[in-house]
């Protein structure tokens, strides 16, 4: 009894460890975001890195870049679009950062563009219509 405790506990610490390795900024899964709420934005430099976190008004411009929380970029063409939380954090890490919209190898937004991928894929479907 005692020995299947300790394993569950090794167990535990194992999967506490890993998360904390695994700091920076996170993926949320799909999790829809609307339009004229104020969202905080998450993102980090690098993709390891100190969080930076800016409130943000979702749908509104920002230092140049349009449609704040849109998945895809600017505001696009009128297609249905997914407005999600991993969108935003993209969206205002290539602003802030100068960082190449669409690319998953942009230094600092690369992480940030591959946790928006399933949102930006599926957030429509999912119902995040902003
Ligand atoms: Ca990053």
């Amino acid at each position: 009894m005692i020995k299947k405790i300790t394993i569950f506990l090794s167990a535990f610490m194992l999967i506490c460890v890993t998360s904390l390795a695994t700091a920076g900024e996170r993926n949320e899964g799909i999790t829809c975001i609307n339009k004229g709420s104020t969202v905080k934005a998450v993102y980090d430099k690098g993709s390891n890195g100190t969080l930076i976190q800016k409130n943000i008004k979702v749908g509104n411009s920002y230092k140049g870049g349009s449609c704040m929380g849109r998945c895809g970029g600017g505001c696009g063409w009128g297609a249905p679009s997914a407005w999600a939380k991993d969108c935003l954090d993209h969206d205002i890490c290539i602003v802030d950062q100068n960082g190449q919209n669409g690319l998953a190898t942009d230094k600092n937004c690369g992480d940030e563009f591959r946790h928006a991928a399933d949102d930006y894929t599926f957030g429509v479907l999912r119902g995040c219509r902003g």
